[in-house]
């Protein structure tokens, strides 16, 4: 094995029930994940959504699969084509739904099949306001999120918006599976902080995998 200064060790760390962190598992596959990150922008490029209330996203997004969650002023949902190309989302790089399914398998969800992978780009200062994920058909699938390049901290409440709050480090390879009881918990993220990492430079990238059709 190769340990680098940036590498973790493997470790399955409970949040609740449902949900873990699977410390480590994609650390291996971190430079493939990127390359497949990089096939999808030349298709696909990064852009910030708009939400429904007219906020500009200070997350970039984009999507690869056979659906791809959008925001506008119309709301939130999952379209087959990307608004920006009109064209459809980027076919999904194997390797992300084999390691997306493994991940699951891991955490104890043995069936996942994701058709929709939603990447999102934090530069410094970028964050993620208390959300539940709630557009997707399926609540008995889990959603598998891989983090990629500087560490954020994720933001882990309650089925209520007003339950207390859990501060958990996610950094380069780290994957957070998230279902069962836990599916619909509010989470987010803090202000990404300034940093450099090798494979990213001064970004985060997550991939969250969902079964949304
Ligand atoms: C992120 N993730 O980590 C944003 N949602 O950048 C999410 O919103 C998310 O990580 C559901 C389950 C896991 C997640
Ligand atoms: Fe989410």
């Amino acid at each position: 094995m190769n340990l680098s200064l940036f590498d973790v060790p493997r470790e399955t760390v409970a949040l609740a029930e449902g949900a873990v962190v699977l410390r480590g598992f994609a650390t291996g596959h971190d430079a493939a994940l990127c390359e497949g990150v990089q096939g999808v922008l030349a298709r696909s490029p990064w852009r910030h959504m708009i939400t429904p209330g007219g906020f500009r996203m200070s997350v970039a997004m984009t999507n690869c699969g056979s659906l791809g969650w959008v925001s506008d002023e119309r709301g939130y949902r999952y379209a087959a084509a990307d608004p920006m190309t009109g064209e459809a989302w980027p076919a999904m790089p194997e390797l992300f739904a084999t390691l997306a399914t493994e991940a699951a398998r891991e955490a104890g969800y043995p069936y996942f099949a994701p058709d929709a992978c939603l990447i999102n780009r934090y530069e410094p200062g970028a964050k993620l306001t208390l959300h539940q994920d709630r557009n997707e058909r399926d609540m008995d699938a889990p959603i598998v999120s891989f983090s990629l390049g500087l560490p954020a901290v994720f933001l882990f409440g309650g089925n209520k918006r007003s339950q207390p709050i859990r501060r958990i480090a996610l950094v380069n390879g780290d994957v957070a599976v998230w279902g069962g009881e836990s599916r619909l918990r509010y989470h987010g993220v803090m202000p990404l902080r300034e940093g450099n990492h090798p494979l990213t430079g001064a970004c985060r990238i997550n991939l969250t995998f969902r079964k949304a059709g």
